[in-house]
């Protein structure tokens, strides 16, 4: 199964590994322009931080940031933009701009208008888990089953965003790794992806990239030291049957994927 790399393009001040280095427009623009050139088969453009502790910004400040990004690339680059929004108004301006999916960390929860504006683009849409909101959601996250209760909340949410008009073909689950979750949370989950896969029968989107988790687990938790820790997630996610990557390091991913389907193709052969 083909797995789709999604390059991160934060346009945000205090995202928790890239913040700040691509808040202006075109730095933003360079950075996805490049991360395309290293294989990105999707983008994803971001205007406000979902790290754990980060203050909510406001719509019009959101849409400064991300509309001139996603307008410039969505013309200069062959792969589809994704807009990493959980606003109704963003996500439609994205959408009127050229983006044609809306990555959406609230599942549809933040906005009662959101999943409408999605289904009137007929754009695609990614839900993600999480428990809490971003300010408080690492303060004590407490699950009893997490692969169970996760899948519950997902399926649940499918089912609320095809109620809302959006095509079955158009939508994409994400477990959240990191939102809410412990350390020992985000490994069952990835331990367990498999479970997810088979019991949600959409695409599943991961990102795990340099999340804290991964040093967490290897008891090193040097924030610029992770792209390895990435990798190996990312391998291991493709291998259980992850359909999205959400990564920042695009070129290290693609050829790791790429390695990993010659090795799987070789051992079907
Ligand atoms: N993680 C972040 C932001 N958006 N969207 C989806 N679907 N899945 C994720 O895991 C996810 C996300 C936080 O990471 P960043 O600050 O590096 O963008």
């Amino acid at each position: 199964m083909r797995v789709a790399v999604m390059g991160i393009v934060n346009v945000t001040p205090d995202s928790f590994s890239d913040g700040g280095q691509f808040l202006d427009a075109d730095a933003a623009i360079a950075h996805g322009l490049a991360l395309v050139e290293a294989g990105a088969d999707l983008l994803d453009v971001g205007g406000e931080s979902t790290r754990p502790g980060a203050d909510p910004v406001d719509d019009v400040e959101e849409r400064r940031r991300v509309l001139p990004v996603i307008e410039a690339l969505a013309v200069q680059v062959g792969v589809p933009v994704s807009v990493d929004t959980a606003k109704a108004s963003v996500a439609d301006a994205a959408l009127g701009a050229g983006a044609r999916i809306v990555n959406d960390v609230s599942a549809g929860r933040n906005d009662p208008d959101l999943l409408g504006v999605v289904a009137h683009h007929g754009a695609g849409y990614i839900a993600m888990h999480m428990q809490g909101e971003p300010r408080t959601m690492q303060d004590a996250p407490h699950y009893g089953d997490v692969v169970r209760e996760v899948g519950d909340f997902l399926a649940d949410r499918a089912e609320v965003a095809r109620a809302a008009g959006i095509a079955d073909g158009a939508l994409a689950l994400d477990p959240g790794i990191g939102f809410g979750k412990t350390a020992a949370h985000n490994l069952e989950l990835l331990a367990h992806l498999d479970a997810l896969v088979a019991r949600l029968a959409v695409p599943i989107v991961i990102g795990a990239s340099r999340k804290r988790f991964l040093g967490v687990l290897l008891g090193d938790d040097a924030a610029d030291r992770r792209d390895d820790g990435t990798l190996a997630t990312t391998v291991w996610c493709v291998g259980l049957g992850a359909r999205v990557v959400r990564v920042h390091d695009v070129r290290s991913t693609t050829r790791a994927i790429g390695l990993y389907r010659v090795m799987a193709e070789a051992d079907a052969a």
